[in-house]
């Protein structure tokens, strides 16, 4: 490899500053370290969360930072030691590692790696140095892979080789969106067949969870968004109704309660507001059902307790509940035997530089997923 062990200069978009546009700039990325990984990203996806990134309201991001967590790409180097990849490997970066050797990793009921970034108190590598430096200036990472960068080094362990036929314009919404939703279903609620179920918040997340209740066997699907525009693409999906809760005078938590007779057996919140959980866990039944937080909103929340007391479950999902490196190369055979198609989630492809315009659609409710090309 011509460029193994050098420093590379490419293309990223950096946030500079909360609240500030991203800038498409020339930056240094450094050789991967020993256990890292030098990835070339392909394609990357925008997600909600990156643009939670640029208004700083995600907490332990540091600035300024490289931001993408939705991206698949080649291996282009790898560090000493790396064994598991190498060079030109197709391979999607995971915002969740996996270890493999902490208690959580070694326990099979759970997805969350203890040696993961979201373990530390800050935005750089497990060493606590960055690979990016742009203008002089260190660059922080983003969940450890910043995928909005041409070039991103990672922890080998935060890296899941995926099958050489996978279409990669298409498979990087395996690093978020898809998984995320889909895997609350399936793996975090555990959606019976015949069940109902109420997904609020019908983004590339949302709708994702609506795919895995239809996966499921759900009978009924209640879509809930204030964006009506969202509802074509539900339906398509496999949502049996939609519903915009400001066409009711009445909290949506009752709506959906009248609709299903006691509420639904499973409810989703993937928006990231705090009055919409409440009405997302409301809209269970007070007995048996199940509310799955997706979203995650930066203030405190507080709830009335009988809510819970007569025995509905909240829970959080994580990733989708996928024990990220063992799972994700699965989920994209899966995709290749067509068993579900997250293709429908993209909505728009462009090229990186229109980076700020594809956060525009995403803002106006235009998208659900666009995917940036490099
Ligand atoms: N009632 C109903 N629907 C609403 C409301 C409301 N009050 N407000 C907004 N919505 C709808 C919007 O119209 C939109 O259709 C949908 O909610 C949100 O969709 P997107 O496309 O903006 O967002 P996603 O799907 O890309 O992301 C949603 C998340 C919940 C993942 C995200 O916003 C979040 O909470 N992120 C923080 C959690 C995190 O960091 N996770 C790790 C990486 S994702
Ligand atoms: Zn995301």
């Amino acid at each position: 490899m011509a460029t193994a062990g050098k420093v590379i200069r490419c293309r990223a978009a950096v946030a500079w500053a909360p609240g500030k546009p991203l800038s498409v700039e020339e930056v240094e990325v450094a050789p991967p370290k020993a256990g890292e990984v030098r990835i070339k990203i392909v394609a990357t996806g925008i997600c909600h969360s990156d643009d939670h990134v640029l208004k700083g309201s995600l907490p332990n991001v540091e600035f300024p930072v490289i931001p993408g967590h939705e991206g698949a790409g080649i291996v282009e180097s790898i560090g000493e030691g790396v064994a598991s990849v190498k060079p030109g490997d197709k391979v999607i970066p995971l915002c969740l590692p996996l270890c493999g050797e902490c208690s959580f990793c070694q326990n099979p009921e759970s997805n969350y790696c203890q040696k993961s970034h979201f373990s530390e108190p800050q935005n750089l590598l497990p060493d606590k140095t960055s690979r990016f430096t742009c203008k002089g200036k260190q660059i922080h990472h983003f969940l450890w892979i910043s995928t909005f960068a041409e070039y991103t080094v990672v922890p080998e362990y935060a890296v899941a080789k995926i099958d050489a036929a996978a279409p990669l314009d298409k498979v990087c919404l395996f690093g978020c969106g898809f998984s995320t939703g889909y895997g609350a279903a399936i793996n975090t609620a555990k959606v019976k067949p015949g069940s109902t179920c109420a997904i609020f918040g019908l983004g590339g997340v949302g709708l994702s969870a609506v795919m895995g209740c239809k996966a499921a066997g759900a009978s009924r699907i209640i879509a809930v968004d204030i964006n009506e525009d969202k509802f074509a693409k539900a339906k398509e999906l496999g949502a049996t109704d939609c519903i915009n809760p400001r066409d009711f005078k009445k909290p949506i938590q009752e709506v959906i309660t009248e609709m299903t007779g006691q509420g639904v057996d499973y409810s989703f919140e993937a928006i990231g507001h705090g009055d919409t959980m409440i009405a997302a866990l409301a809209s269970c039944n007070m007995s048996t059902g199940v509310f799955v937080m997706i979203g995650v909103t930066d203030s405190e929340i507080s709830i009335d307790p009988m809510l819970l007391l007569t025995g509905r479950t909240w829970k959080g999902s994580m990733f989708g509940g996928w024990k990220s490196r063992e799972c994700i190369p699965k989920l994209v055979s899966s995709y290749l035997e067509k068993k579900f198609n997250s293709d429908l989630l993209i909505t728009h492809t462009l090229p990186f530089a229109k980076v700020n315009e594809a956060f525009e659609l995403l803002r106006a409710g235009k998208s659900i997923r666009s995917v940036l090309l490099f």
